[in-house]
């Protein structure tokens, strides 16, 4: 296909496909405790493509494996800059499959000097059902190395909230699904306090995505959810922005 063509070559030099960083705030307080990197491809002729498109058509061309390490490579040289923040950055399925991604991601944090802990790898909650095998020794290796790693879109899919007692994870981040319906549909609200209690209980630490009214942001820190995501604090912007934004936080 021809955007298979144009996303190979976008590959090959850097500059039309960036990520940008969506800020995450503490749910009491809301200071910046980290930031997300999110891929963003402006096409010269297309415009902006999303990255729902291009990463399935990476992943079926054997290119997810270069634009992961970029994205990695790219994020933590940010975040060397925004002290005391953590940066978070996805990894899908194929890559976590791949025997050399712990080594790749340790190389990655030697060259750049990011202390292994301010990084946290997001995986789906498919990728994480299936720690079996190479996925399941990469993710062995990361936490070992002291990488944290959060479980991504949480309730989506089709694990149950028992699930989350045997996850070898340190953050779960709850579906923006969920937290649309916060505050008038009960149902919801049940849901997230359930996600909160259980991953507290296990020592894990919560982020609700998605948050866009002041009526969830106020009643998720109400429930105790530790960190906040979403168009009320920010969308995802350039490294550049990022660098002032942290200067007027501190
Ligand atoms: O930023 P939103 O902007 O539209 O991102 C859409 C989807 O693309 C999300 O599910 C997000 O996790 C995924 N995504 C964004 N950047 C990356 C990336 O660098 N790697 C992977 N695997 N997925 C990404
Ligand atoms: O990795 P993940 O699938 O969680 O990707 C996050 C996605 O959510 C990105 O597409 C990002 O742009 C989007 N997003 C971030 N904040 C908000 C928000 O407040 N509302 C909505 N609708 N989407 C958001
Ligand atoms: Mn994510
Ligand atoms: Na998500």
């Amino acid at each position: 296909r021809e955007i298979e063509a144009d996303l190979r070559a976008a590959l090959q030099e850097s500059g039309e496909i960036v990520p940008y960083y969506q800020p995450i705030h503490a749910a009491a307080g809301h200071t910046i405790t980290g930031f997300e990197a999110l891929l963003r491809w402006r096409h010269p002729a297309l415009g902006w493509i999303s990255p729902d498109l291009f990463i399935p058509i990476a992943e079926e061309a054997g290119l997810i494996e270069m634009m992961g390490e970029r994205v990695l490579r790219e994020a933590c040289t940010a975040a060397v800059n925004w002290p005391n923040r953590t940066i978070a950055v996805n990894a899908s399925g194929p890559e976590l499959a791949n025997p050399g991604y712990a080594e790749r991601v340790a190389a990655i944090l030697r060259v750049t000097g990011l202390p292994p802990q301010r990084l946290e790898i997001e995986i789906t909650e498919t990728a994480a059902n299936g720690q079996i095998g190479t996925a399941a020794e990469n993710l062995a290796s990361l936490r070992a190395m002291g990488v944290r790693i959060a479980i991504d879109d949480f309730g989506t899919g089709f694990s149950s909230l028992a699930r989350l007692q045997q996850l070898r994870v340190d953050r779960v981040k709850i579906d923006r699904s969920f937290i649309h319906g916060f505050g008038d549909q009960d149902s919801d609200e049940v849901i997230v306090r359930a996600i909160i209690e259980l991953a507290h209980a296990r020592g894990l630490r919560v982020t609700a995505e998605g948050v866009e009214t002041l009526e969830q942001r106020e009643g998720l820190a109400r429930i105790g959810c530790d960190d906040l995501q979403g168009f009320i604090f920010s969308k995802a912007r350039p490294a550049p922005e990022i660098d002032r934004l942290v200067e007027a936080d501190d």
